[in-house]
């Protein structure tokens, strides 16, 4: 008999709870100086504090109590740390040797505190002063052949006024090759969605979720990614509202909740049931799911003739389709049964107001796009777009990342955005579409592009494919890192690289003008003001808008734009975002209102940006991908509850019942049957690309022929070239793969 196994224990509580709490208290006692993010943590998501760097899960409007979430407890935790690292540090280690180190050591060294430059000689970084590392900036740059020789990455914590003047830098410099982590997280949504409903965001507000009569999930893990969802969902519950969730993981998150917010669901005991129906389907097939959603849909008869006569095109073209697709495919593709089908139909038949939430889980596929599309498509049927209680609500990642692309943050501007900018600032800023991630990182690889600037992030481990990855970045002549934390992005180049320490969102920002406050916008498109409160890391630590304008002044010394005085006065960069982008008419002004103002959406007032003016059913345009039959299983990548993306902030994920380790495949109990493998088995995942060694083997309630491991460790098993083509996302979440025993027992 095997030994039992305590990093292995399935956890049978609710989420929250006072499980939820302990963790909290945990890592806010490791970063130390608990007094500060205690502070933090209850100035978080205050309408006079600061944005929780943790989700882009909206506020409630005119929150006056403290919303409690543990995740973002975390990442205010991680943030504000009194741990930094300081030029001696990088005396001690060499780039070789920080190399050696894993992601979770790398960041846990704490906050970065000073200007660095890598010697190639002595391979080490050693302390610069900001001038200077301006000017070799800008030196550099202005030595390459063209401006298409650099990129510009963003992450989605930029503020907006870090972003305007980012991609205004990058402009008028001569580039749009502003790839940012969207490319890897809702890109299907920015592309997908304006085809449909002629805007790339979500259409529902919080208050439509008080009033929807029906919420589908897919793809979406919010007790661990956006906890404060689960408040929303509680409510709704509450309310009797059915719950359906497509998820081929269980994911205690969506099952039951015992909320910290309410004082007797903790004290009782007690916790609130989520998901009314919890449907597994086979990873990757959720294209079929909702052709077979929309078949029953159509059976049953339900649909809003009406609005689809009023407001859509495409509608016969798209009932065709669905009459082709047979019943048999639908089935075995997505493992689910005919009843599952007609029980959500029916539900959705009947329910007046419907939600789809949506995350990671339907956009990272080699058909993302068509995902999100099949989605849009069956809200149409039933005229649950602008409508009260209805609508779509992708699940967006980062704090910021929904702000930075409306701020300009993308490699394909239109053409509107371009004229503003030409219009208010008298350059002619570049046409010619610039590379997203994956784009860039071939590029990087074949020496095309030579300098990289990184606003946030850490884009080697983010992105898919490591070795072709850090074989790319090995090839810089240039690695810039605007960051908070040392990240392996920092260590993989052999030419000049700089380390540029940022402020975070919760450190006191003071400029020529005074104090500063910046602004972000949530998911749902509210924007409001963020303002720091604790003393940086060091004095010798920049704001992201002053870094910007430093490198910018140092790079375009002719330019007409006064970079350092609007990096002076945060004021100055909204009154020019008021006059490139739509919406932000009185920006300052408004932006002083408690709780922040909503930007709109033209899809949620039914008026439709399509070329036709019409909300526009789309079909499914791809192939399906035949899973090759040497890899037989449907390998997804997903977030641990101890970890932000890249950021490893501990090693166990509580609700999966993992603990202190994070080289687990997580399997159907009938696959490892079938395999001879049980629980704590090591084992050999070969996928098609290449292969990983010293995993072990977890069974799990996950749909038949559908593993998970996590991210970054899976990254390897995912080719640079296994992308959506309509969006460029890496299919991180369909990746097909072999399992076998590394041993035999
Ligand atoms: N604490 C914390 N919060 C975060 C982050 C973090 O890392 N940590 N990251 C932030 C970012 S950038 C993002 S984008 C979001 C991510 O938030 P999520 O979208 O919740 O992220 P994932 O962990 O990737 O989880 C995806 C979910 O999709 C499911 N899934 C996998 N494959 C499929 C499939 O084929 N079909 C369906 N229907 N479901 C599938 C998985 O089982 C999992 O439950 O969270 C943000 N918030
Ligand atoms: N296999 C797999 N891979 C994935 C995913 C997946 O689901 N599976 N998800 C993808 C998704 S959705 C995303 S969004 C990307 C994430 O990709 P990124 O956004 O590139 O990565 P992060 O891990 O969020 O970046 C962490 C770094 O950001 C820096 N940082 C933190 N806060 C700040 C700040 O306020 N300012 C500045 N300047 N720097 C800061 C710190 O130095 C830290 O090291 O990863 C993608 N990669
Ligand atoms: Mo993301």
């Amino acid at each position: 008999m095997k030994p039992i196994d305590k990093t292995l224990r399935p956890y049978t509580g609710a989420a929250g709870g006072w499980d939820a709490l302990a963790a909290t208290g945990r890592i806010v006692r490791d970063q130390g100086a608990p007094a500060t993010s205690t502070h933090a943590l209850l100035k978080a998501n205050q309408p006079d504090g600061f944005d929780c760097p943790g989700c882009a899960w909206p506020d409630p409007r005119h929150t006056s109590s403290f919303e409690f979430c543990e995740n973002g407890a975390k990442a205010v935790a991680w943030e504000t740390t009194s741990r930094t690292v300081e030029a001696d540090f990088f005396a001690r280690y060499s780039v070789t040797e920080l190399l050696t180190q894993t992601d979770h050591w790398l960041e846990s060294q704490g906050r970065l505190s000073c200007p660095l430059r890598y010697d190639a000689i002595t391979d080490h970084y050693s302390p610069i002063d900001w001038q200077s590392a301006f000017d070799i900036v800008g030196s550099h740059l202005r030595a390459l052949p063209g401006p298409d020789h650099a990129a510009f990455y963003t992450s989605g914590r930029t503020s907006n006024e870090a972003a305007f003047l980012y991609q205004l830098f990058a402009r008028e410099y001569g580039t749009n090759n502003l790839p940012d982590c969207s490319n890897l997280c809702h890109e299907a949504t920015s592309v997908g969605l304006p085809r449909c409903i002629g805007v790339g965001k979500g259409t529902v507000q919080l208050a439509d979720f008080a009033i929807a009569e029906l919420i589908l999930s897919f793809g979406h893990n919010p007790g661990t990614n956006h906890p404060r969802m689960l408040t929303t969902l509680r409510e709704a519950a509450k309310r009797g509202v059915p719950i359906v969730v497509f998820n081929p993981l269980r994911e205690r998150g969506l099952e039951r909740f015992r909320s910290p917010q309410h004082a007797i669901e903790m004290l009782s005991g007690g916790s609130t049931e989520l998901a009314t129906h919890y449907l597994q389907p086979r990873i990757g097939s959720d294209s079929y799911v909702l052709q077979g959603l929309m078949k029953c849909v159509l059976e049953i008869g339900s649909i809003d003739r009406e609005f689809i006569a009023a407001h859509t095109d495409g509608f016969d073209a798209l009932v065709a389709q669905l009459d082709a697709v047979d019943w048999n495919t639908i089935l075995t593709k997505s493992g689910l049964t005919r009843a599952d089908y007609d029980t959500v139909a029916q539900l959705y038949s009947r329910s007046n107001a419907t939600i789809v939430a949506y995350g990671m889980g339907i956009t990272q596929h080699l058909h993302g796009t068509q995902n999100v599309q099949q989605i849009a498509n069956l809200l149409l049927l039933k005229g649950n777009m602008g409508k009260p209680g209805a609508g779509i609500c992708p699940i967006r990642g980062h704090s910021n990342v929904q702000g930075d692309r409306t701020m300009g943050i993308s490699e394909r501007p239109t053409a509107a955005l371009l004229d503003r900018i030409q219009q208010v600032f008298g350059f002619a800023p570049p046409r010619e579409h610039g590379c997203s991630v994956v784009e860039c990182i071939d590029l990087m690889r074949r020496g095309k592009i030579r300098v990289l600037i990184s606003m946030g992030g850490n884009i080697a481990v983010a992105a898919p494919d490591p070795q072709q990855t850090h074989e790319a970045m090995s090839k810089l002549v240039l690695n810039v890192g605007v960051h908070t934390k040392l990240n392996r992005s920092h260590l993989l180049h052999r030419g000049d690289a700089l380390i540029l320490p940022a402020l975070a969102r919760s450190d006191l920002d003071v400029q020529a003008s005074g104090i500063q406050s910046v602004s972000v916008e949530d998911s749902m498109s509210m924007v409001h003001a963020s303002s720091g409160f604790k003393p940086p890391p060091s004095e010798l630590v920049k704001s992201e808008p002053a870094i910007v304008a430093g490198i910018a002044a140092a790079t375009l010394p002719e330019s007409r734009i006064p970079w350092l005085e609007l990096a002076g006065d945060y004021g100055k960069i909204r009154d020019l975002v008021a006059q490139v982008i739509p919406g932000f008419d009185g920006f300052n002004e408004r932006l002083r209102t408690p709780g922040g103002f909503y930007l709109g959406n033209a899809a949620a007032a039914r008026q439709w940006l399509t070329p036709t003016k019409r909300a526009q059913f789309q079909l499914v345009s791809l192939q399906p991908v035949a899973t090759p039959a040497d890899f037989p299983l449907m390998l997804t990548t997903v977030r641990s509850h101890d970890q932000y993306n890249t950021t490893i902030y501990g090693m166990s994920d509580r609700y999966r019942g993992v603990h202190g380790r994070r080289d687990v495949v997580f399997m159907n109990p009938q696959d490892m049957q079938e395999r001879g493998l049980e629980t704590g088995d090591a084992i050999r995942v070969l996928g098609m690309y290449r292969s990983l060694h010293d995993f072990v083997a977890v069974s799990y309630a996950v749909a038949l022929g559908s593993c998970a491991a996590y991210y970054p460790e899976a990254n390897g098993l995912i080719a640079l070239e296994s992308f959506d083509p309509q969006s460029f996302t890496p299919a991180y979440k369909s990746v097909p793969v072999q399992i076998e025993a590394a041993t035999t027992r």
